[in-house]
């Protein structure tokens, strides 16, 4: 009887495993994911990844591998930062960075792209038996908020991630037919970030509902498009409506993030900073040195719950 078997009768019970929620993946005798150029013949999946704790996802292949460099520094780990590999280097869909118990990947944008990359990373997972996984998605946003609340630079943990309506919902079609999901985060983690980023310089930070949408102008209501169907004074009635139903931020992945790490027992949290208040416009245009250090505020957070949770401060 090998581990795997004793895990899948139970034998688990002490630490949170990762469930897929899948019948015939059990049946399959390899199990190839394609866009990480990963596979159960072809890699040792729990001797390489059986240690993760904490998986942080965000859109930018850069970003991610600077957040990779970063917590290595921030971990005092061995070797030369500089020197970290990209484990999916087999493909340029997304990008892989493991340092430590951390895993730093890259979603690209939109839910079609990070949906395909979570089906991947909860199977891998899984496949290497890991246990207890906090799961993170650190990323930009435009923010809904009067002057301070969301000015950009906020750092916005999510309390829900909402839909277009303003509902906690996620709607996938399957099969010709739409399914519905509940889009619930873990309480717990955002309060516990809300309450380190009170001890960090600098970092002003706010909990509200985060709306996911997919498409940047339009669907966001941006009147700076290609199209634009719609007038100034309908776009600010839409994003006041937002504003009362809670909504402090506007992006483009947290419904199906949070939809999938809940189905398959993975705790998780979105943090973004605001690049822009929506209220004042559409355009970014703050200068790049502006919107780099902005993009570090969520990484400087997140960093700092991963080395309270490993004792390191
Ligand atoms: C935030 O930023 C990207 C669009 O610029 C998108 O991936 C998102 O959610
Ligand atoms: N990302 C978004 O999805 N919207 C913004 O306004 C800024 C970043």
């Amino acid at each position: 009887v090998n581990m795997s078997t004793l895990l899948s009768f139970g034998y688990d019970y002490i630490k949170e495993p990762v469930h897929v929620k899948n019948p015939y993946l059990s049946t399959m005798e390899e199990d190839i994911l394609y866009h990480f150029s990963l596979g159960t013949k072809t890699h040792d999946l729990p001797q390489m990844f059986g240690d993760i704790k904490f998986v942080c996802v965000g859109g930018s292949a850069n970003r991610m591998k600077a957040f990779a460099q970063f917590i290595h520094h921030e971990l005092s780990l061995p070797g030369n930062p500089n020197d970290i590999q990209d484990i999916c280097e087999g493909t340029d869909r997304y990008c892989m960075y493991k340092v430590g118990p951390v895993l730093s990947i890259s979603h690209g944008m939109g839910v079609p792209s990070i949906s395909i990359m979570l089906h991947e990373l909860i199977k891998l997972l899984h496949h290497a038996q890991c246990r207890d996984v906090v799961l993170f998605r650190l990323g930009t946003s435009g923010g809904v908020g009067k002057k301070l609340e969301s000015s950009s630079g906020t750092v916005v943990i999510t309390d829900k991630a909402v839909d277009y309506s303003f509902q906690p919902k996620f709607e996938q079609v399957v099969l010709g037919k739409v399914i519905t999901r509940s889009t619930e985060l873990d309480e717990g983690v955002s309060n516990e970030l809300l309450q380190y980023s009170t001890e960090i310089p600098n970092l002003p930070t706010v909990i509200g509902n985060t709306m996911c949408t997919h498409d940047f102008y339009e669907g966001q209501g941006r009147l700076d498009g290609a199209l634009c169907s719609f007038s100034h004074e309908e776009k600010l009635e839409y994003l006041r409506k937002a504003y009362d139903a809670g909504v402090r931020n506007i992006e483009m992945e947290s419904t199906v993030f949070a939809a999938m790490c809940r189905v398959c027992g993975l705790k998780a949290a979105v943090i973004c900073v605001t690049l822009l208040n929506r209220f004042e416009g559409d355009q970014i245009s703050s200068p790049h040195d502006v919107l780099v250090e902005y993009q570090q505020r969520p990484q400087i957070l997140v960093s700092y719950f991963i080395k309270k949770r490993l004792g390191l401060i």
